[in-house]
């Protein structure tokens, strides 16, 4: 991981140069993963506040001392009980502030209102319109996080047997993962066996894995707070026509629309390309979610892959291609890798076989 920058500056300076078009004097930053990408600093209680002139990281007592050492020139700024955010902005004489109106809560939300003396404004996307585009470092920690989801998968194909349960198989996923070298999770893995294959988000559960079962294994990971994000599917014992079939149709489907993602793509074209071929072969309403998503810090970020999207494609994306089809009572199949769009196409993340792998 040495041989990028863990912080590349830059951020803090194009995240300012968006203040005006807000209308506001000075951006409050909130979320978490906006503060870590704006100063590569992790607390429970953090803000960011962006002005310009003066740029600030603010936190209390138990981080005061690691947010000085920030890498991206943010003035720490001690806060308390009695001293607040909103003293400090008070103090500054700042006279209209854009907030993240999807990160605050309506608490937060009514103190600003009674302390704040200056206008609020929206400070819409401002920091995740910067995370869209993944620069080497992020691009880095991505590869390496979904390079320990393969690991994981060659290794679950060993491990799974029959009669163990979905909640065994999600324990022996995370350890191997953790042992493997991942920080922690991205998510709760998603280990669903024969008719829960076609809950999408099913959670493990004490059901015994049987003969005749599709297995899906939906994980990911973090590397340096970057998630991977993958999904194939096992079969314990021979498949029937019918599970043959809909595991070629969801195969198709993923390999086209990969092949679809290129630089200048609209995102609601790639979303098309797996979505006409599952309704070509029947199976159209069985695949209700969106073909994908943006991965970074968050699992889920922009750009989204579905019929709604607006983005088109744009290099140092990284986003997932995950269509499915989910026959309720049956079964179901998911196939999903994390490709990072490049000028000149794409890079697939995740190198594990997707062909029919039966166990
Ligand atoms: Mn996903």
């Amino acid at each position: 991981m040495n041989s990028v920058d863990r912080y590349l500056p830059g951020r803090v300076e194009r995240a300012v140069s968006g203040i005006e078009d807000l209308g506001a004097e000075a951006v409050l930053i909130s979320k978490q993963e906006n503060v870590i990408y704006l100063s590569d600093f992790k607390s429970s209680n953090c803000f960011v506040l962006l002005t310009g002139k003066e740029n600030y990281i603010i936190t209390d007592f138990r981080y005061i001392e690691a947010a000085g050492n920030n890498k991206a020139g943010l003035t720490p700024v001690l806060i308390d009980r009695v001293f607040t955010v909103f003293d400090f902005i008070n103090k500054l004489g700042i006279k209209s502030l854009a907030v993240e109106e999807d990160d605050i809560s309506y608490n937060f939300y009514k103190m600003m209102c009674s302390k704040f003396k200056g206008i609020l404004k929206s400070a819409d996307g401002l920091v995740e319109k910067l995370r869209i585009i993944k620069d080497e470092y992020e691009m880095e920690c991505l590869r390496k996080a979904e390079a320990i989801g393969d690991l994981a998968f060659t290794h679950l194909q060993g491990y799974v047997k029959a009669g163990m349960t979905e909640k065994e198989v999600a324990f022996e996923l995370e350890y191997f993962m953790r042992t493997n070298g991942a920080d922690c999770l991205s998510f709760d893995s998603i280990v669903v066996s024969g008719s829960r294959s076609s809950l999408p988000h099913g959670m493990p559960s004490d059901k015994k894995i049987e003969q005749g079962d599709f297995i899906t294994l939906d994980y990911g990971c973090k590397i340096g707070g970057y998630c991977s994000d993958m999904t194939r599917n096992l079969l314990l014992g021979e498949p029937t026509k019918e599970q043959e079939d809909v595991y070629n149709i969801v195969k198709e489907a993923q390999q086209k629309s990969l092949e679809a993602v290129f630089t200048g793509k609209s995102v609601v074209d790639i979303d098309m390309t797996a979505r006409d071929i599952i309704k070509y072969y029947g199976y159209g309403e069985y695949f209700g979610h969106g073909l994908g998503h943006g991965v970074g810090l968050e699992i889920h970020e922009a750009p989204t892959l579905g019929p709604k999207g607006t983005e088109t494609l744009s290099p140092g994306m990284a986003v997932t291609i995950e269509p499915g089809i989910y026959l309720p009572g049956k079964f179901g199949v998911r196939i999903e890798d994390l490709v990072l769009v490049t000028e000149s196409g794409y890079e697939v993340l995740s190198s594990s076989n997707k062909d029919l792998i039966i166990i």
